[in-house]
């Protein structure tokens, strides 16, 4: 007994500390047998059994929906789009789950690219917890880049927001499976390609409003008033940049107010990177990571990849209320390219005063830097425990198709040792008194 004890105070000891990694497990296996190839595109419960299912795309031009199951493999191919249903030579760009016809039922939005400024958007009708495969539709007015789905007009349905030309922006609205479109906006945007729009609660009255990337590269607020919306500030992207990722709002820094974070590339061949942040309803852009050092390498965001746009992918991993971040870098002197985790740590540099918080690249985590080409990484909590894991995808040399790699993050048992830690060390400060 007294040597188990020992033991997982030794354990305290390794696993406490400032940035401290954690230890991952590899799951793939359990997850997905064999079947672990595809690009991880979506997450949704489509079979209303109140367990997430993962929509993967293979070959570009299929779609598998894996639904979660109590038996291993945790997740199992059951539904196919496969690529005879759709017309020939369509490239599936991205995948949509949401009801949007408002029958209660989970449908399947699929957009695909034509040409580089054309994008056709399908849907599939859900029916009985599976996909009608007969009746689906193909949207008669194509987009100029992916477009958002949101509640356009607040009746709880998602509708479709998009730049359908030049400058104009329309909504299609799908109720009862008919199309419905609208002009979207009092005045033209130019949105930005790729596509970086959110539809998010930016002004506090539990109504969420538009967030805008426009050519320039500029953001636009549009404030939602009864359905329709108002353009209420412009704010210029930070002027020493080259390239401008895509946007998160998250809170940062735990003031109960979206932060807005954004991915950065500080010259045109990407050789630094930086991630800014603006606090809500301000201008002015903080640095929260500007240190890709690791010792003789710099790390940088990795650019020209139409499909790997600058991402930050959000959740908090070790559960202290701050949002993380999951990215890829790539070694700039040599060719590697790996998944990092960035922990929300407080600031201990001068430039990141003000917000009181900033991201620390977890350079040892070495469970992620054996997973090599990665191409894309994501939290998704496998078990649904309340604990953020880990899916990376990775590119393997002469395949077409990503390996889907599952990480389970131990967190738990390590919080539990950290419990104990505070807890041996609270009996030792009431010692004292
Ligand atoms: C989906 O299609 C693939 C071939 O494209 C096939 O191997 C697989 O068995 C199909 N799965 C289901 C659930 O129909
Ligand atoms: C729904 O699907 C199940 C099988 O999954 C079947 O037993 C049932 O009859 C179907 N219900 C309807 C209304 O089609
Ligand atoms: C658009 O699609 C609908 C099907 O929802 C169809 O009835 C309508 O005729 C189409 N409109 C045009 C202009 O093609
Ligand atoms: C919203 O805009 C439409 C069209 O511009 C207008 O007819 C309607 O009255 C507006 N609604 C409100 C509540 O302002
Ligand atoms: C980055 O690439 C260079 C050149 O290939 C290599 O020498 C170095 O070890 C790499 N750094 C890391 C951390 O892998
Ligand atoms: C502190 O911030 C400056 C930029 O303001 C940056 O150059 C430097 O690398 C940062 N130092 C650390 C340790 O992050
Ligand atoms: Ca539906
Ligand atoms: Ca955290």
């Amino acid at each position: 007994m007294w040597i188990i004890k020992l033991n997982s105070l030794a354990a305290v000891l390794v696993f406490v500390g400032p940035y401290s990694t954690f230890a991952l497990q590899d799951v793939t296996v359990d997850l997905f047998g064999a079947e672990n190839y595809g690009t991880v595109a979506a997450f949704g419960d489509f079979n209303s059994d109140k367990q997430t299912d993962i929509f993967i795309i293979r070959e570009q031009s299929q779609l598998v929906i894996f639904l979660a199951d109590p038996k291993t493999p945790y997740f199992k191919p059951k539904i196919n789009i496969t690529k005879d249903l759709l017309p020939r030579d369509t490239i599936i760009t991205s995948v949509v789950p949401g009801d949007y016809d408002g029958d209660s039922q989970m449908d399947v939005l699929l957009t695909a690219q034509t040409s580089p400024t054309i994008t056709t958007v399908f849907i599939f009708w859900g029916n009985n917890r599976t996909l009608d495969m007969s009746g689906w539709m193909t949207l008669n007015k194509t987009f100029t880049d992916q477009p958002l789905v949101m509640d356009f007009n607040g009746d709880m349905v998602p509708d479709i927001f998009g730049s359908t030309n030049q400058g104009s922006t329309e909504v299609c609205y799908l109720t009862k499976r008919v199309q419905d479109w609208r002009n979207a906006l009092s005045s033209p945007v130019k949105m930005r390609v790729p596509h970086s729009n959110a539809f998010i609660d930016l002004s506090k009255d539990f109504t969420a409003d538009l967030f805008l990337t426009t050519e320039g590269p500029a953001f636009e607020t549009w404030l939602s008033r009864d359905g329709n919306f108002t353009r209420v500030e412009v704010m210029p992207a930070h002027p020493p940049v080259s390239t401008v990722g895509q946007s998160s709002f998250v809170d940062f820094d735990g003031d109960g107010y979206q932060d807005h974070l954004l991915p950065v590339c500080l010259e045109k061949t990407c050789q630094h990177s930086a991630i800014y942040l603006a606090k809500s309803g301000s201008q002015e852009w903080v640095p929260v990571l500007m240190d890709f050092q690791q010792r003789d390498t710099t790390w940088s965001f990795v650019l020209g990849k139409p499909n790997q746009p600058l991402t930050l992918h959000l959740g908090d991993y070790n559960l202290d209320g701050f949002p993380d971040a999951l990215v890829i870098l790539r070694n700039t002197s040599g060719s590697g390219q790996q998944a990092f985790l960035l922990e929300n740590v407080p600031c201990t540099n001068i430039s990141c005063h003000s917000v009181g918080r900033m991201f620390h690249i977890h350079w040892d985590q070495s469970d992620l830097g054996a997973i090599q080409n990665a191409v894309m990484a994501t939290f998704f909590d496998i078990y649904e425990d309340g604990i953020l894991d880990m899916l990376v995808l990775s590119q393997a040399p002469g395949k077409n198709d990503l390996i889907i790699h599952a990480l389970k993050n131990n967190f738990e048992a390590d919080a539990y040792f950290v419990k104990v830690m505070v807890q041996l060390q609270s009996l030792k400060m009431s010692s004292f008194s």
